[in-house]
């Protein structure tokens, strides 16, 4: 049983202004794995103060100094990175194999990724007589989901971190225990106090708290679109810059030169992952209609050939995170039956064998794009296959969303990929299963706003001061 019961506050761990606890739920086993205090706005104002105070100090820090810090954070982080892993698989369900390798390593990558930016990044230069000058924003309230959990925090932290902000995380209550372990890791790297705060407990108190908060310049938030437009809400009349990576219904276009079999079976693969739970999931895969049935045959395959279990184990595919994600996930399947989806995989109830924890079977229907399953982020390990008459067809059906934040495009023809990749309507378009951890990732429409990542991530920490008859 893990106990974090305290918040970490200007450099010290510090108990809750008033004790309340919530207990942290495994979804493999539905046990209790631990406990954690609820925090109120109270502990929030001393996190804000301590954040305000240490800002005067970090704000003008040097480069050399903020890359000492952060190489420090790395060894650290190296260090204990087994432990962070063996905290995602009971606090969210991740396989071992995906925990132990892309969930840290999304984390390790953003840490290495600040790191490199802010060797030479310009926080000054002369554009004719005016100097232009990038200072810290201030004192940044961080606001993570339950999903990627080292992925979402490290992605704020270390940019913000290294451009000379102070800040105040608040993790999800779902899965709370990584974060802890990575506020032990600053500490003990040496983040001078103050400089990182954590305070835990619930999104409607302690977001709220902070979303609010008269000395807080800005919130990075990452989560569903109905709380974006809340924390929207509740930071305009202080008018804080906001930074919001809500949801997706990314589209993947397999165009018809590409081997087929193989890409469907890669992108069905790819969609259970992490149980469907990631923003960025290639949840529409997009065939040629003439070529359905091979798709079909492919993806089936796939799904069905997707190990579901104890996650601590050897499978492809643990639990969704929770119990009410479990039954989000149902009602969207039996939404797909009712409206005449084609089932190709999966289906309603858990896997075969399996009578505990919140494990969902890996799903695949054939629809149409204006059908609920087809329109909706289910956030779930539920693949929807469209087919498209061309590729013109295929572009408009990938852009009929009301989300922009992912597109895939997979294909031989470079220049052909290159065009369907410039046509879609998404922040962030992988060809032919591209990775860069610089590149900048975010949402069109209401995918969101601003962009993380890489160099445009550092921005999002920054504000631009023009300082006029320079030279
Ligand atoms: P959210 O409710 O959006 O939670 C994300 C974070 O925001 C959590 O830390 C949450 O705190 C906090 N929060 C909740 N209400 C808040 C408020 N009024 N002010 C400030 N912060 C607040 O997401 P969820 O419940 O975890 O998941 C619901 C749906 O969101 C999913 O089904 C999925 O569609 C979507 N989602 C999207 C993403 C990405 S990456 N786009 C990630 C996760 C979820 P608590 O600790 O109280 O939850």
């Amino acid at each position: 049983m893990r106990e974090y019961l305290k918040f970490y506050i200007d450099g010290a761990w510090v108990d809750p202004i008033t004790p309340r606890s919530a207990d942290v739920i495994n979804p493999a086993t539905e046990a209790v794995a631990g406990q954690i205090s609820l925090g109120s706005a109270a502990d929030v104002d001393l996190a804000v103060t301590a954040a305000r105070r240490a800002f005067a100090g970090w704000s003008i820090t040097s480069r050399e100094e903020r890359l000492d810090i952060l190489q420090a954070i790395q060894a650290e982080y190296a260090r204990r990175q087994s432990e962070i892993a063996d905290a995602i698989i009971e606090e969210m369900g991740a396989p071992a194999s995906l925990a132990h390798g892309f969930h840290v390593g999304l984390g390790a990558g953003h840490l290495q990724t600040a790191i490199e930016v802010l060797k030479d990044f310009p926080f000054e230069e002369v554009r004719g007589p005016t100097l232009i000058r990038r200072e810290p924003i201030g004192v940044c309230a961080l606001i993570t989901p339950w999903n990627w959990p080292m992925n979402q925090t490290c992605v704020k932290i270390f940019p913000a971190l290294a451009a000379g902000c102070t800040m105040i995380l608040k993790p999800p209550q779902l899965a709370p225990f990584s974060a802890q372990i990575l506020a032990e890791i600053l500490h003990t790297a040496g983040v001078p106090a103050g400089v990182f705060n954590m305070v835990q407990g619930s999104g409607s108190v302690i977001g709220t708290a902070l979303s609010t908060h008269q000395d807080v310049d800005m919130v990075s938030f990452t989560g569903s679109e109905g709380v974006g437009v809340q924390i929207s809400k509740d930071a305009a009349d202080t008018v804080k810059r906001v930074g919001l990576e809500l949801g997706g219904k990314s589209a993947v276009i397999v165009l018809d030169d590409a081997a087929l079999a193989e890409n469907v079976s890669g992108a069905t693969a790819g969609m259970m992952g992490n149980s469907g739970q990631t923003c960025s999931a290639g949840s529409r895969l997009l065939v040629p209609a003439a070529r359905m049935e091979e798709a079909i045959a492919a993806a089936r395959a796939a799904a069905d050939g997707v190990t579901v279990g104890d996650p601590k184990g050897n499978v492809a595919m643990g639990p969704v995170v929770s119990k009410a994600q479990y039954n989000i996930i149902q009602d969207y399947i039996r939404k797909g039956l009712d409206e005449g989806a084609q089932l190709v995989a999966g289906g309603l109830g858990r896997p075969d064998g399996i009578d505990k924890g919140w494990f969902v079977k890996p799903t695949v229907f054939v629809t149409t794009n204006d059908t609920v399953i087809g329109r909706e982020e289910i956030f779930g390990p539920v693949l929807v296959i469209i087919g498209y008459d061309d590729v013109d067809h295929a572009i408009a059906i990938a852009n009929d969303s009301n989300f922009g934040l992912a597109g895939y495009v997979n294909g031989l023809d470079t220049e052909l990929v290159h065009s369907v990749a410039r046509r879609m309507r998404t922040g962030w378009v992988s060809m032919n299963g591209g990775f860069d951890f610089h590149a900048p990732f975010g949402g069109y429409k209401r995918s969101g706003n601003g962009r993380e990542w890489g160099e445009f991530g550092f921005h999002e920490y920054l504000e631009v001061k023009s300082m006029l008859g320079y030279a």
